[in-house]
């Protein structure tokens, strides 16, 4: 049981192996979302703190222990991670209760999965091959490396902190990568528990994995623009994931941004109703609509719209409120002050654009089982595909229900839009699912289902949304580079002044 009583806790920060503060002697405080109240406090790193991080990653990348370690032993290491993380899941995930304000019932199911990254990047550690390649010249004999690309700098953001840097770590110590996380300074401390219970004891070199804590615009710049980084992997809003992916290029450091999206969950009238109901309200509901996921556009079927809607309304209408760390609430505080706010702004966009709020609207109170940032669930019908509400991420238990007409004016308004990270289409055709699967420009696609996700499968987006795959084995590509390597073993000679070709 969350222990809501304990005086403020005060962490330090993990850079080169130790526990250390800010350089600055700085702070920030942390604060529980459900009472509104700081709970701990974080070091506040800057530049300084960030060098420190950065040079360890580096010395750890150069020289140490661990660019001598074998593959395999990479992922023994690793797989001694996973049960670390198996022995502590239940305090991580109250960790992020607390700090984050996610429900415990998900954060169980979080942090009991988080483990098969471990399991899964460590297994293919040893399984990244080159290849040997029959070159066009005679008494050649070619091959090609695959290389860890190097010191990689994270930023991650608060909606789902440890899963989503898990998602990052994973591969990249596959790779043999070293790294230096900026967690979001709203939620910095389930990965400070994490360096603590779980990286420190199994036995990874120093420096190998670093957090440095702190705000955006000073310590994560200063890590995106750092020249000993060769990597950068965010996740987070646009037009942040914009500026990072501007300030990387300067360097030319390689990137992969999983940004926001505004995804369609589509209802055809051949679906099985119930089903389609309870996955519009998991596509907007669950973890308070603060995912990037959230199928936030409902497209709904002329011919069943009014017959759904009466049913998603009644369901949604029940979802009850309150503390996330009780196993009964299902739908708990929005994480930031700055989030509810913008919630609420979005709320009063839909309805001066005109679109009809059928549930919810606006805050929750005490008795609705509400706190200090709680927004009621709410649902707008009559939603126009050009509006705000339907074009940008609103990031909240906001719902824009839209009709459409067939299949061909359900593409279309799916596609009718910057983003593309997920949607879901709901039907009992096979054709249709087919269809409809290779025609949305998303990232993921969901038939019959909504809100999945594996290890085994590659997540990220289209468009607006995003560059680069996580999870599935194509993510470990993004921590690799390629070298090719040309062996002579024949005369050498030639005419010194054209270039080697084969002809
Ligand atoms: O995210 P930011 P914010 C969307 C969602 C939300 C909006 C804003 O719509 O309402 O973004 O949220 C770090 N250089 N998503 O402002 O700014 C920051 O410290 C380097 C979608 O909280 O993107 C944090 O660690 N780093 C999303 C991380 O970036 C910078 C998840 C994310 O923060 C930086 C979260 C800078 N200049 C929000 N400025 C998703 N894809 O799941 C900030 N940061």
């Amino acid at each position: 049981m969350l222990d809501r009583t304990a005086k403020l806790t005060e962490y330090q920060t993990y850079i080169d192996g130790t526990w250390v503060d800010a350089a600055s002697g700085k702070t920030l405080q942390s604060i529980d979302p459900y009472t509104g109240e700081p709970w701990a406090v974080i070091p506040e790193c800057d530049r300084t703190d960030v060098d420190r991080a950065v040079e360890a990653a580096s010395r750890a990348f150069e020289s140490g222990p661990w660019p001598q370690m074998t593959p395999t032993a990479r992922g023994k290491l690793m797989r001694r991670i996973a049960q670390l993380i198996e022995q502590h899941a239940e305090h991580l995930g109250q960790i992020e209760v607390r700090d984050n304000g996610k429900l415990i019932a998900e954060m169980v199911a979080q942090t009991k999965y988080m483990p098969e990254w471990f399991y899964y990047y460590g297994g293919l550690a040893d399984k990244i091959q080159g290849a040997v390649v029959a070159v066009d010249r005679a008494d050649h004999f070619n091959y090609i490396l695959r290389e860890p690309v190097g010191v990689c700098g994270f930023i991650t953001p608060w909606n789902s902190p440890l899963m989503l840097a898990t998602w990052k770590l994973a591969p990249a110590l596959a790779a043999g990568c070293t790294v230096v996380i900026k967690p979001s300074e709203f939620t910095s401390a389930s990965l400070l528990e994490f360096m603590r219970l779980v990286i420190e004891p199994s036995g990874l070199p120093p420096g190998v994995v670093n957090v440095v804590t702190g705000y955006g615009a000073v310590a994560g710049e200063a890590l995106v623009t750092h020249p000993k980084v060769n990597k950068i992997a965010f996740t987070g809003g646009s037009v942040t994931g914009a500026r990072v992916n501007e300030l990387a290029a300067r360097s030319f450091k390689k990137v992969s941004l999983e940004l926001g999206g505004k995804s369609p969950n589509i209802v055809f009238d051949d679906c099985i109703l119930d089903d389609a109901v309870s996955g519009a309200v998991s596509g907007i509901f669950a973890a308070t609509g603060q995912t990037c996921i959230a199928g936030s556009r409902l497209l709904l079927q002329e011919s069943i719209h009014d017959a759904f809607v009466e049913k998603l309304v009644a369901m949604a209408r029940t979802a009850r409120l309150g503390d996330p760390a009780l196993a009964e609430t299902q739908v708990g505080p929005v994480t930031t002050p700055a989030q509810y706010q913008k919630i609420l702004s979005y709320i009063e966009i839909a309805k001066s654009e005109g679109a009809a709020c059928v549930l919810g609207g606006g805050p929750a109170g005490a008795d609705e089982g509400g706190g200090k940032y709680f927004v009621k669930p709410t649902i707008f019908t009559g939603v126009d595909n050009r509006m705000r509400i339907a074009q940008e991420e609103v990031f909240g238990p906001v719902l824009s229900v839209i009709k459409f007409k067939d299949e061909e004016d359900a593409v279309r308004i799916a596609n009718d839009v910057a983003f593309g990270l997920g949607a879901g289409v709901w039907t009992q055709s096979v054709k249709r699912a087919h269809t409809m699967a290779r025609r949305i420009k998303a990232g993921t696609v969901w038939v019959n289902t909504y809100r999945a996700v594996s290890f085994l499968m590659p997540f990220g987006g289209y468009k607006a949304s995003g560059l680069g795959r996580e999870n599935g084995m194509e993510a470990i590509d993004g921590y690799l580079q390629s070298k090719s390597v040309w062996i002579n073993n024949g005369p050498g000679g030639g005419n010194p002044f054209i270039m080697k070709t084969a002809g």
